[in-house]
């Protein structure tokens, strides 16, 4: 495992993403594809459907990245991947990572239907799945994945329906591995990066990372980092890998799998502007989905 010192200085050597992009401050999915990069050593392509990353990479002269990036169509980023990968493979060249990048909405909704047949065919890609709770690039209307209970500005009173659990879908299918990752525990985000290239090398990985929008979410940049600890402390965000089905719990988020070791709720929702308005009905119910996640990652533990 990489401790928080030799990440740091990972991170300065490999300068994956270059300082001074067009991300907001305090953008999560910025520092989580730093992250990713890192643990992929560069050496790879990434393929970006529409979403904020595409702006934040930059174009010519103020290009950020230090990897190159395939911009495609919203639904057809995994199609895409697959076939740059299979390409690449045809030319010998078996090192280079090929991921895809996208957004929530890319993701749960506009791009579901080809991750699930890149899945099925078991391509030689990993696909990353950044959740930020929205179409953030457009201005924060509710995708699949948004959370029961918080304001956008196509929920202006709270979503009434419980988000959509990917990462849980793709065990389902079968993914051979598949990881829930929060971008702020990055040495254990970085960790399973690694073990998706390392290990896992020659099939699909699917990694889902929770990554903060500041001004989406309305939180005070400041706190953007507890409040991410938080979402795995409240038992909100556990932190689980699936090999061939069977979940284990990470070191980080392992306690939380017990109710009376998370911290409460609240402390999570009151750092966020998008839960300002939520009534007590919508927060029990929003509370209740905590604990209907944590019972599926129990059945797929063999606790159940
Ligand atoms: C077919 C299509 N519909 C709508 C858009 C406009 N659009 C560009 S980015 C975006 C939001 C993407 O949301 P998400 O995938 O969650 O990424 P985020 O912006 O949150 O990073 C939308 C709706 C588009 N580019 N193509
Ligand atoms: S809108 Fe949100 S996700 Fe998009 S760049 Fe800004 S902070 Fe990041
Ligand atoms: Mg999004």
């Amino acid at each position: 495992m990489v401790s928080q010192k030799e990440l740091v200085q990972l991170e300065l050597n490999s300068n994956s993403i270059k300082q001074g992009n067009l991300a907001c401050a305090g953008c999560q999915l910025n520092a989580a594809f730093k992250h990713s990069l890192t643990a992929i050593k560069n050496n790879g392509i990434a393929v970006v459907p529409a979403c904020c990353t595409s702006v934040i990479q930059g174009a010519g002269d103020g290009y950020g990245m230090n990897v190159p990036i395939m911009n495609t169509a919203f639904a057809a980023a995994p199609a895409v991947a697959s076939g740059i990968k299979r390409r690449l493979l045809k030319e010998g060249n078996t090192d280079t990572t090929v991921l895809v990048w996208a957004g929530d909405g890319g993701t749960a909704d506009i791009g579901l239907a080809a991750l699930s047949g890149a899945a099925e065919r078991n391509e030689d890609i990993i696909y990353i799945m950044y959740n930020n709770a929205g179409y953030q690039n457009t201005g924060n209307q509710k995708s699949g994945a948004t959370p029961r209970g918080t304001k956008t500005t196509t929920t202006t009173t709270g979503k009434k329906s419980r988000g959509k659990n990917i990462a849980r879908m793709m065990v389902a299918q079968g993914v051979p591995y598949v990881a829930s990752a929060n971008s702020a525990f990055a040495t254990d985000l970085y960790d399973k990066i690694t073990r998706a290239v390392e290990d896992f090398k020659g099939g699909f990985r699917y990694i889902e990372i929770f990554s903060p929008c500041p001004p989406g979410w309305d939180v005070d940049t400041r706190d953007t980092h507890a409040m991410g600890k938080l979402a795995t402390e409240t038992g909100y965000w556990p932190l689980w890998e699936a090999v061939d089905g069977v979940v284990t719990l990470s070191k980080r988020g392992a306690r939380y799998n017990d109710p009376a070791k998370r911290k409460p709720f609240q402390e999570y929702t009151k750092l966020q502007g998008r839960y300002a308005h939520i009534d007590e009905q919508l927060l029990i119910l929003a509370e209740e989905d905590i604990e209907f996640e944590w019972k599926w990652i129990r059945r797929f533990m063999g606790e159940l």
